[in-house]
């Protein structure tokens, strides 16, 4: 009652004097103007002096930090059009910034482009567990690890199995089923690829968006998962190019690209993203968002996994990423890519609530939710239903995002 008194008073008493001109700046209107793309102050780390002692964490190359970042930032949240001619330097600049000032103006821009309210609501479902030939540091499912992690492989789930997990997910008011595959492509996989088609078509025939991840895809294989109607492939570049071959080297980040390429000609939406806590630095998580940044065409859908450690695989004991370092690289994403849903993936089970909503604030905007990811848990459905209640989130709609198929 007391605290209402004082800002009611203090309300009332700010309407009646004119704004002087010294707190101009701390003024909510301009803010508010922002959100429908006008002019608007940026606090950055070049409107502060320099710390005395600058915290290590934070400590930046002033070679790859440029002079101007005030411009860069400005410039990228007053855009009302989607850029791909980003540069690492304006990216760097962005990534960091003041996180305070990053969050604000990543949910700015996240508000000009999308309803803050509404995020994605996807289930995954592993149709071939384990026996996988790559070498993917950080995943259960490789054959290479599986003394130290145990994971065995198993036969590909039938049709029916899957619809009915479909079903399920629907029924929990998931919009978007996801299939995952562990192998590294699809070569000699005719009638396997003849059994997707018919999962595909029969998720989508119950209105849900469908999305696979089966490795790497040729021109045809693309073409002919679109015939058989899927919405998304997902097909992940993980870290930068630099730092990529330390993660893999079963295969190159070109022929990651190649797969991408492959799937936008082929009119799918490409859902590509990334792992952080691999080890990598500032510089790759850079180098991860000027890759999908700078593509033709942005990804539809940018997931951000945080690695979940696998005892067993090289990466088990990597120590966790720092959650600040996810959430630049969420609302960096955001501004880079603003009419992209941008997906918390792995790695949300073991985030408290308040951090997930820091991440929605930043613009984030989907979750996987079920009770399983590939191989390790989620977060289940009532769980996140509980969250949505309390933050005022609701489960996106069908195709809210992606092309409406034609039938
Ligand atoms: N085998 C296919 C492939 O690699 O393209 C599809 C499945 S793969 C498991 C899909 C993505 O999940 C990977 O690219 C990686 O980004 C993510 N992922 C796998 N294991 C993970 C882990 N332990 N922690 C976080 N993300 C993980
Ligand atoms: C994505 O980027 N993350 C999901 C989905 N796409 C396929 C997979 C996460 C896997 C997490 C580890 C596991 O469950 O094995
Ligand atoms: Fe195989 Fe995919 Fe795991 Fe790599 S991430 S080992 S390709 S299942």
């Amino acid at each position: 009652m007391f605290a209402y008194r004082l800002t009611s008073r203090f309300v009332a008493a700010s309407l009646a004097r004119p704004v002087p001109p010294a707190v101009v700046r701390h003024d909510i209107r301009p803010y508010a103007a922002a959100a429908v793309g006008s002019e608007q102050p940026t606090w950055t780390r070049s409107t502060f002096p320099a710390p005395s002692s600058p915290n290590p964490a934070t400590k930046l190359d002033a070679s790859v930090y440029p002079r101007n970042a005030n411009q860069v930032l400005r410039k990228a949240v007053a855009a009302t059009t989607v850029r791909n001619d980003w540069t690492r330097e304006e990216i760097t600049a962005i990534y960091h910034e003041p996180l305070m000032e990053l969050v604000y103006q990543a949910s700015t821009v996240h508000r000009r482009f999308h309803n803050p309210a509404d995020v994605q609501l996807c289930t995954l479902m592993n149709i071939k567990t384990g026996g996988c030939t790559e070498d993917c540091k950080y995943c259960a499912q490789s054959t290479r690890y599986q003394k130290g992690t145990g994971l065995e492989a198993k036969k590909t789930e039938s049709v029916e199995a899957v619809l009915a997990a479909a079903r399920a997910a629907k029924e929990n008011g998931s919009t978007r089923f996801c299939m995952g595959a562990a192998w590294r492509d699809m070569r000699g996989r005719k009638s396997g690829l003849r059994n997707i088609a018919a999962m595909i078509s029969g998720v989508r025939a119950m209105g849900m968006e469908v999305c696979v991840t089966l490795g790497m895809i040729d021109a045809a294989q693309a073409r002919e998962l679109k015939a058989a109607g899927l919405t998304a492939y997902n097909h992940n570049v993980d870290t930068s190019r630099e730092f990529y071959p330390s993660v893999i080297s079963t295969r190159t980040y070109d022929e990651r690209l190649r797969t991408l390429g492959h799937v936008r000609d082929a009119g799918i939406s490409v859902c590509s993203g990334g792992i952080l806590g691999l080890g990598e630095k500032d510089e790759d998580r850079v180098g991860l968002l000027h890759t999908v940044s700078t593509l033709p065409a942005h990804p539809e859908s940018f997931p951000v996994n945080a690695l979940v450690p696998i005892k067993g695989t090289p990466l088990g004991n990597q120590k966790p990423i720092d959650f600040t370092d996810m959430l630049r690289t969420i609302a960096a994403a955001r501004i880079l890519m603003p009419a992209t849903i941008v997906r918390i993936a792995a790695g949300r089970k073991t985030m408290p609530e308040e951090k997930q909503a820091l991440c929605f604030m930043a613009g984030a905007n989907a979750i996987f939710t079920g009770e399983k990811m590939l191989t390790t848990e989620c977060n289940g459905y009532d769980e996140d239903k509980a969250m949505f209640e309390r933050w005022g989130l609701e489960p996106m709609k069908s195709f809210e995002k992606s092309p409406k198929p034609a039938s």
